[in-house]
């Protein structure tokens, strides 16, 4: 692929190329305060997009999640970076990155992100804020996913194992520890008994003694020392930097359909992934969103257990797999694979209200000789559904009416004008404009930061 930066050339507009206007264009639109959301089950390649917008915006922010979110970037130089908890704008020097007071941070996962980071050159001293607000996750939280796992047995959600449940749920029983508590260490280890205490009482595998809590108090006694600096009211941040007019990116993390509300629930993550989640996620007003992005990848891939409709089990899936490398950022579990699925990605537009979406991976499409919509579903029986259903037992019965497309051969890797794409492949993205009746402004035909057409 090619992996170089974007360019936006200065010429008149007489000697500027039709792809370099359409960048112009789309990126001067931008609204001061713009969210980058995941459409599908994750995975859709949000992270390269907020990194090729970060350098236009001053702040990129995460509002929810943890460590479970994985974003792949790839600097100027084609250098793989794989993000967690830290915003995908960290790469941009001159970006400011928060993690929001609706995140849970998991400390010893954050500072050994943070040192691969410096060691490989991006420095992120003093450009990394972490609210007061956000939850603590601990070691312990990720043990006890484990064993929450195992304890499901068969019907196992196939969460990434890095605390994410167990840690939110603490979060909303109210006995949680946050951030603003590593300034209190004379309560904290009090505090941290009574949380183990409990999970200790509800989970049989899990122990801990005294010994364990007087270790786990002492190192997160270096850490609030060494998190110290980074420790921030993130909502007068956001707030201020708002009042200021200094440009806002926010950076979701997995995707409406396993929000905790709106996902094929219980087989969800425990946060808020659509645009709700950035209002509480970072204190800021809904009127204060400008630009709301949604990121469809080309195809559908889900990761972990639950309802897939249009999920393909034969040779076509093997091959999206094979030709999108769908493997886990954070796990590097095999992506299941299948057609887009139009029902539940206007589900997913109705709940956002997008003013635009960026339409990943179309490069994985090329080659093959018919491409499939999940256009509408219906019962056995032949009725249709109207919407995307939360019942489960209805979810996987329901049938799946497509709309079959041509192909292209063509390699499209490296095409940068919107009109030197193949006509079937620009046939297909005016098709799902149509259906979702939201216009597709960015197209990704490759992972690095050159391969996005402006439409
Ligand atoms: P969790 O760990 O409690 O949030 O898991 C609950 C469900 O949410 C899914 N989930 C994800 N799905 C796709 N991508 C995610 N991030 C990583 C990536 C995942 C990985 O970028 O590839 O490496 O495996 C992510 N995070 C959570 C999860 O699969 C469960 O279905
Ligand atoms: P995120 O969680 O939404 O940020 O997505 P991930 O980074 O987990 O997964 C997306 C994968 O697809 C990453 O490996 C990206 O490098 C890659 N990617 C993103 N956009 C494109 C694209 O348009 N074409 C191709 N071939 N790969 C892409
Ligand atoms: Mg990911």
């Amino acid at each position: 692929p090619c992996l170089g930066r974007v360019v936006l050339p200065s010429a008149s507009a007489a000697e500027e190329s039709s792809a370099a206007a359409a960048a112009r264009r789309r990126l001067e639109s931008l609204g001061q305060v713009v969210g980058v959301l995941g459409t599908q089950w994750g995975d859709e390649g949000k992270g390269k997009l907020v990194d090729i917008l970060a350098r236009r915006f001053d702040v990129v922010a995460r509002c929810q999640g943890g460590a479970n979110a994985g974003h792949t970037v790839y600097n100027s130089e084609g250098k793989k970076f794989s993000l967690h908890l830290v915003p995908s704008g960290i790469l941009n020097e001159n970006t400011q990155c928060v993690i929001g007071n609706g995140t849970v941070v998991h400390l010893p996962g954050l500072f050994k992100e943070i040192d691969e980071l410096e060691s490989n050159g991006v420095s992120c001293e003093g450009r990394i804020l972490v609210s007061d607000r956000a939850h603590l996750l601990f070691d312990f939280h990720q043990v006890l996913d484990g064993l929450r796992e195992a304890e499901l047995g068969n019907s196992f959600i196939g969460t990434t194992k890095r605390g994410i449940g167990p840690c939110y749920s603490n979060k909303f029983i109210r006995n949680g520890l946050r951030v603003s508590d590593l300034r209190h260490m004379d309560t904290f280890c009090a505090k941290l008994n009574t949380l183990m205490k409990d999970a200790a009482m509800r989970f049989k595998g899990f122990e801990y003694s005294s010994k364990t809590l007087k270790e786990e108090v002492d190192k997160y006694k270096r850490f609030a020392e060494r998190l110290g600096p980074y420790i921030t009211d993130t909502v007068h941040f956001m707030n201020e930097s708002i009042l200021q007019k200094e440009k806002i990116l926010v950076e979701g993390g997995q995707a409406t359909m396993l929000d905790i509300d709106f996902g094929t629930y219980p087989f969800v993550t425990s946060s808020s992934p659509s645009s709700g989640g950035i209002c509480t996620g970072l204190g800021i007003a809904p009127g204060s969103i400008h630009d709301l992005i949604g990121v469809v990848k080309a195809y559908t891939t889900r990761v972990g257990s639950g309802p897939f409709p249009t999920e393909l089990l034969g040779k076509t899936g093997d091959l999206l797999r094979a030709s999108g490398m769908e493997f886990g950022t954070t796990t590097g579990r095999p992506r299941r694979c299948g057609w887009l699925d139009i029902v539940a990605l206007k589900y997913c537009c109705q709940i956002n209200g997008f003013s635009s979406l960026n339409l990943t991976k179309l490069d994985v499409l090329s080659g093959l000789k018919e491409i499939k919509l999940g256009i509408s579903y219906c019962t056995k029986d032949g009725k249709t559904i109207e919407s995307f259903p939360a019942d489960l037992d209805l979810l996987e019965q329901i049938k799946v009416k497509y709309e079959a497309m041509p192909g292209w051969e063509e390699d499209i890797s490296l095409i940068q004008d919107y009109n030197d794409l193949p006509k079937t492949a620009r046939l297909y993205v005016e098709r799902i404009e149509e259906l979702v009746n939201i216009p597709v402004h960015y197209i990704g035909v490759g992972p690095g930061r050159d391969a996005l057409i402006y439409k």
